[in-house]
């Protein structure tokens, strides 16, 4: 018998990581979920075919349209956000494109954070905008902007918390009510910290989508994406444009995923221990200006992330002193932790979104969002905390001369204290 975990809200989340998403065993009693690589099922009759069709009947028709394997990560996905149902998409970036599409209309507008992933950001300026799908970008840290965003037109209110690479927090609550109050769509990307750190859902969200690609999958391994619906009515609608569209994952990937999902509660706990130290660590060392992590008392949203988070994360930006010339030499000097866009991985990553992950959009709307030249941004991994830390060390004192620091952080990033290593 499988648990419905629809039903079973009293488990925990560990317990749900670990079980949620399985299939009806076979006569051998397998503990893992199969891999149902197969394009195309057998009718039993060619009644059965047509009531399959035209949804009389329940059982699978075609790959593109779903699959066993593909719907146990998506079982596992939904329960972990609290949701209705999941949607399980190639990558991260169909799951993005297809609540678009499948949501919004010619003349619709969206108010989006400002600093968002950056092919996000891109596909909303410069590919929606195509089809008469206009976007306002604010800093959703101060949710007062969003309401003055607003049009008569707007459809949907897209956050990022914390964001792409700022690590500013949004109040997701206060969100949540601005939206039920003008009765606009919310979508949260919760990429950068998953469900197990926080559920959108609970606080108001009509859609979550996360990058599987991140810490769900966790081992730099797969690419995918999941967009995980509070409702039936919005899963009935995405999940349809999502097989027309074909943004379909294939089996073989949903299984990696799945496996790696299994072991995603340690693993965070793991890394966002790492990263808390690692924050102090940077905080504190002479050759760092300024750190911006959720979890240190000085981030302008500790407060709010401590009320909506259960943990912050592992993923940490800061500033070098002597600006970007010195991020680069601390980019060239690691050698245990990899210089390599993405997160969410066991093995530590830095990388520099402004050249980078965030490229592609305009210097003067990246600065604006607080995505500065300057800045370095680092996914914390499972490794031993004193390794990664001795090989930033090491490549921050490859810093020669450090110019003096910039005398005025921008706003969502904190100043080093006074102290000397
Ligand atoms: N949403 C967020 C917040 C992301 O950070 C990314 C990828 C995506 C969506 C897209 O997911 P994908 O299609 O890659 O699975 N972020 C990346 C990053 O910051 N570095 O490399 C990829």
């Amino acid at each position: 018998m499988k648990t419905d975990f629809k039903k079973s809200s009293a488990l925990r989340k560990n317990t749900k990581a670990i079980h949620a998403g399985s299939v009806e065993h076979s006569i051998y009693g397998e503990i893992s979920v199969p891999i149902f690589q197969s394009s195309t099922f057998v009718f039993p009759s060619a009644a059965d075919g047509a009531a399959r069709f035209s949804g009389e009947q329940s059982g699978y028709i075609y790959t593109r349209l779903g699959n066993p394997t593909v719907n146990a990560l998506e079982e596992s996905i939904a329960a972990l956000e609290g949701g209705f149902a999941g949607i399980a998409t190639s990558t991260g970036m169909a799951a993005v494109g297809i609540v678009f599409l499948a949501l919004l209309n010619q003349g619709d507008h969206i108010v989006a954070t400002n600093c968002i992933y950056g092919a996000s950001r891109v596909m909303l300026e410069k590919e929606l905008t195509r089809f008469g799908v206009r976007s306002s970008f604010v800093d959703t840290s101060d949710f007062s902007g969003i309401e003055r965003a607003l049009l008569p037109e707007t459809r949907m209110i897209f956050v990022e918390s914390p964001m792409n690479p700022s690590m500013k927090i949004t109040d997701l609550r206060a969100v949540g009510r601005i939206a039920a109050k003008h009765k606009i769509l919310y979508t949260v990307d919760n990429t950068f910290a998953g469900p197990y750190l926080q559920r959108p859902i609970e606080m108001g969200a009509d859609i979550v989508i996360n990058s599987l690609t991140k810490f769900l999958n966790g081992h730099s391994d797969v690419i995918g994406g999941m967009i995980v619906t509070a409702g039936e009515e919005l899963y009935k609608k995405i999940r349809r444009v999502s097989q027309v569209f074909g943004t379909t994952m294939d089996p073989h990937q949903a299984w990696l995923i799945l496996r790696g999902v299994r072991t995603m509660p340690l693993r965070v706990e793991r890394a966002q221990e790492n990263a808390m130290k690692l924050a102090r660590f940077l905080e504190s060392h002479p050759k760092v200006s300024w750190v911006s992590y959720p979890g240190l008392a000085g981030h302008p949203q500790h407060r709010i992330a401590k009320k909506q988070m259960d943990g912050f994360g592992s993923m940490i930006s800061f500033g070098v002193a002597g600006g970007i010339e010195s991020g680069i030499t601390v980019m060239n000097n690691v050698r245990l932790i990899k210089l390599a866009v993405s997160l969410g991985g066991v093995e530590s990553l830095i990388e520099h979104p402004a050249s980078m992950t965030h490229a592609s959009i305009p210097r003067q709307q990246r600065e604006e969002a607080g995505i500065l030249d300057e800045l370095v941004r680092l996914s914390v991994g499972c490794e031993d905390y004193e390794d990664i830390r001795d090989d930033l060390n090491q490549a921050l004192n490859e810093i020669r001369e450090p110019k003096a620091l910039k005398p005025k952080p921008a706003d969502g990033r904190q100043n080093r204290r006074p102290t000397r290593r």
